[in-house]
């Protein structure tokens, strides 16, 4: 019997002995691919996408709910759509190499008996928790953003606390199989398996992903994302709609000619402006994206009145933070924040106009908010309140 040597294929050839009662690995796992260089370089790719995840997850969480102590800056105008971008469509591309590692290192996950000390029992939790981990992470975004929402639990809190544990049985992990990764990189290979036709076959499928995905986020590329569950220049006036006005209960209250933006709180005069004052004042243009967190977005041109003009109109301090509030009732997104670097943004609009257009009611009518380097979530539409504290 042949036989390749390394830990990977003796230690399955145990567990496989224990099944097959005869014939070791190659009788149950009979692909050579069971291989630890196979597993090293997927481990690699895997390490560095795990941490651009775990990076940008974190800056999308945090400009999505900044701590008090924090000031995001509203440039560059494109950041968070960048970052966001990155972390759902690496994401995406993670799927098929954390598929292959597993596909690779099976035979050891099956490996008898399962625990043979308490190191080795340690060293079992850890990989169970890596593995879980990573399939929750993935599972979970990946139905997130296919607005599948089987789970009992709220996604974002999920995610966010799921990601720490992650990362750092990734640490730990990573530490365990440094030298072991690096010896075994480092060498040549004596046979030859056709590990590298295996790992190029596993960058092509990630490849593919991304080609078909990214389209979402850069527009160059629309017509290929075919897997994408949204697409710039589909939906009204060329923007995708995540919620719609019917959907909000807001049809009636947006298209009531009643309708008055009100400017209160810590103000020196109180503002309630109609439809048509709002069009007397000083109108600016901004081209700026819809970045959602769900990973897509989409570059318009808005049209409107700077926050930042109604707010000196209304007399404010120069540190005043504002809330936004949509006619919208109910909803985990019917309000936001906007800290003193957005609003004094001059690109920082409440739109009246989009595209050349007056707003199509699903995207906000008769007025929503825009600004650059933000979060879509906080993007707030059909805006009938400004309230400064
Ligand atoms: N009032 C309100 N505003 C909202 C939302 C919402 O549910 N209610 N959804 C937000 C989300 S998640 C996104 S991505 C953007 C989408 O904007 P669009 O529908 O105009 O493309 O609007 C944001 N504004
Ligand atoms: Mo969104």
């Amino acid at each position: 019997m042949v036989r390749v040597p390394g830990p990977l294929l003796s230690r399955a050839g145990d567990r496989a002995a224990a099944l097959a009662g005869r014939g070791g690995a190659r009788a149950v796992f009979p692909s050579r691919l069971h291989d630890e260089r196979v597993a090293a370089w997927l481990g690699i790719m895997l390490g560095l996408s795990f941490t651009t995840a775990f990076v940008t997850g974190l800056i999308g969480h945090f400009m999505q709910h900044p701590p008090a102590w924090t000031m995001w800056p509203s440039r560059p105008v494109n950041f968070y759509r960048f970052t966001q971008g990155l972390h759902v469509i690496g994401g995406l591309a993670t799927i098929p190499l954390l598929l292959a590692k597993l596909w690779t290192v099976y035979p050891r996950l099956l490996q008898w008996p399962p625990v043979r000390s308490v190191g080795h029992a340690i060293e079992r939790i850890l990989v169970f928790v890596l593995v879980g981990g990573s399939l929750f992470q993935l599972v979970t975004g990946l139905l997130n953003i296919a607005y599948w929402y089987p789970f009992p639990f709220f996604f974002p809190t999920a995610h966010y606390w799921t990601a720490y544990i992650l990362i750092g049985a990734v640490v730990v992990h990573v530490t365990n199989e440094w030298a072991k990764v690096r010896r075994t990189v480092m060498t040549r290979p004596e046979d030859s398996l056709g590990r590298r036709g295996f790992l190029l076959t596993i960058a092509a499928a990630g490849g593919t992903v991304t080609l078909t995905t990214v389209g979402e986020t850069f527009s160059p590329l629309a017509k290929l994302a075919v897997l994408a569950p949204r697409r710039p220049g589909t939906g009204p006036q060329e923007l995708p709609v995540n919620k719609s006005a019917y959907a909000a209960g807001v049809v009636a209250a947006a298209r009531d000619p009643g309708y008055r933006l009100h400017v209160t709180g810590r103000v020196e005069r109180e503002l309630s402006l109609s439809l048509e004052d709002l069009d007397a004042l000083p109108s600016h243009t901004a081209r700026l994206p819809i970045a959602c967190v769900e990973g897509w977005s989409a570059g318009a041109t808005w049209k409107g009145v700077r926050l930042r003009d109604l707010l000196h109109m209304a007399g404010v301090s120069e540190d005043a933070r504002v809330r936004v509030e949509s006619l919208e009732r109910g909803g985990l997104y019917r309000t936001s924040w906007v800290a003193p670097p957005h609003w004094h943004d001059p690109l920082t609009l409440l739109a009246l106009n989009v595209n050349g257009l007056p707003l199509d009611l699903d995207h906000g009518y008769p007025c929503r908010l825009i600004a650059p380097n933000r979060p879509g979530v906080l993007q707030t539409k059909w805006v009938h309140k400004v309230v400064v504290l």
